[in-house]
């Protein structure tokens, strides 16, 4: 859309002025120091990074240029009818830091249909992925076959201004989030049907609709479940691995696919993306092995024994957050307002979130024994039958496009620099503690 590039163009220049001014008079501000800790312990609270589109509080969770999430989904125009926000709203806002008007959103919603379009015989290569091959590293694959179509590859090759990167940075970007659904569409037909039989999307439906459509889901609600999921999946600050990765990866100018590839190939790890399966499986064996007639102190006792096996609880702890994950919260109210009571999956979830944070607490070393989003997630995508979980971190990925190139965006558009920390052996850190 010509309104939105002029638009992010625009708020990239003033940005600019403001980050040199910004720069100039105040590059050798101290922001805190760096303890041993801090580098032994995986960087955690370090600050390191610029990453314009999206916050992270410890306790109010998410903002999205600024907007927290029950804002975006107040905020955020719907599809006719619906209550959930949308996808391509978030994707705007996430860029310019407005939502579009309708006008703008019909237009748009009509471009990225159209970018969505992935040539005959990159659909076929995807679709030659064998059907044993986890689904995230065919999405990460699925990514790299795109690669040969990025605008930006070919702009660096032919010469581009470094003052111009963020234009070809923002057409890929946009290629991407509206690719990555169709490949992960091709993906699910791979793993569990018919990849000659995929329904094909339609220009009269939103993003997340035509997603679930394509996936072969026609029920209504599913499809604002799929509105909700990609909007409250899209962005999580920089330092998370997925959206760190890409950020990193795109510092040396690799383009955008080489760079959310990257991403999602973090995205794919059990602490991180692969944790919403991870915490399926974690209530499938505990329903197996309770039935439906457990109580509250069996899911306690399942818990212990859980961390006395030396596991993890999928789903509880962060990073950041120190409480409840909003995100987590959007899917309870969604399931209040769409599912009904006796789902025993769904009521097992409540339950989890009633006893699970005083086992994690009991142990004295969770520093958050809060849920984040992958304990409710899963659930709800069962509930509508979709019960492939080893797919479920597929879902995240299209919707993490959303904010990691909207950020790759920004990062061209502010010309940030290639990421070069420092790093020390044990040996140096000890002499350089002992020195000091
Ligand atoms: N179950 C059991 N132990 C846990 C735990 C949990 N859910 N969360 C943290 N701990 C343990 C850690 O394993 C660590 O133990 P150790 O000292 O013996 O190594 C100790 O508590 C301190 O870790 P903590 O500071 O609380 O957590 P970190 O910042 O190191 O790690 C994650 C954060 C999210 C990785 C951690 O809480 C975890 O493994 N959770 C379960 C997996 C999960 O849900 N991941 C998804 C997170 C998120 F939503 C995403 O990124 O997608």
């Amino acid at each position: 859309s010509v309104a939105l590039k002029k638009k992010v163009e625009h708020s990239i220049q003033e940005k600019q002025k403001v980050l040199n001014h910004f720069k100039k008079e105040h590059g050798n501000a101290k922001l805190g120091d760096v303890t041993v800790g801090q580098v032994i312990g995986g960087m955690r609270s370090m600050p390191g990074l610029l990453y314009e589109t999206s916050k992270l509080h410890h306790l109010d969770g998410i903002t999205y240029r600024g907007k927290d999430l029950y804002q975006v989904k107040e905020q955020s125009p719907k599809a006719p009818g619906g209550s959930e926000p949308l996808p391509e709203a978030a994707l705007w806002l996430l860029l310019t830091g407005e939502f579009p008007s309708q006008s703008e959103l019909q237009e748009f919603q009509t471009e990225l249909f159209n970018r969505g379009q992935i040539p005959a015989e990159i659909e076929k290569l995807i679709k030659s992925f064998p059907k044993t091959m986890h689904p995230m590293t065919q999405l990460s694959m699925g990514v790299l076959a795109c690669q040969p179509l990025s605008k930006f590859a070919k702009a660096y090759h032919d010469g581009i201004h470094k003052s111009k990167y963020w234009d070809p940075t923002f057409e890929d970007a946009l290629d991407v989030c509206a690719r990555v659904s169709r490949i992960a569409a091709i993906i699910f037909h791979n793993c569990y049907g018919d990849n000659n039989k995929i329904p094909t999307a339609d220009p009269a439906l939103d993003y997340g609709a035509n997603f679930a459509k394509q996936l072969g889901f026609n029920d209504k609600t599913f499809w604002e479940l799929m509105r909700l999921y990609i909007v409250i999946h899209a962005d999580h600050e920089g330092g998370n691995v997925s959206a760190h990765a890409t950020h990193l990866v795109g510092s040396t100018l690799a383009d955008p696919y080489l760079s959310f590839s990257a991403g999602m190939n973090g995205l794919a790890g059990p602490l991180h993306g692969l944790a919403n399966q991870e915490c399926l499986k974690f209530l499938l064996d505990l329903q197996d092995k309770l039935g439906k007639t457990w109580t509250e102190d069996d899911i306690r006792q399942y818990v212990k024994d859980t961390l006395a096996s030396g596991k993890v609880v999928p789903g509880y702890g962060h990073a950041v957050l120190r409480k409840t994950d909003p995100r987590f919260m959007c899917e309870l109210n969604f399931a209040d307002q769409f599912i009904s009571k006796d789902d025993n999956l769904v009521n097992l979830v409540k339950a989890c979130y009633r006893v699970i944070p005083n086992v994690l607490e009991a142990t004295g070393k969770v520093s958050n024994p809060w849920p984040n989003v992958d304990a409710g997630s899963g659930a709800l995508l069962m509930h509508y039958g979709l019960n492939q979980f080893d797919y479920y971190t597929v879902l995240f990925g299209v919707s993490r496009a959303f904010g990691v190139m909207a950020a790759q965006v920004w990062s061209r558009g502010l010309g940030l620099p290639i990421e070069r920390p420092n790093s020390f052996t044990l040996e140096h850190l000890i002499k350089k503690v002992e020195h000091d």
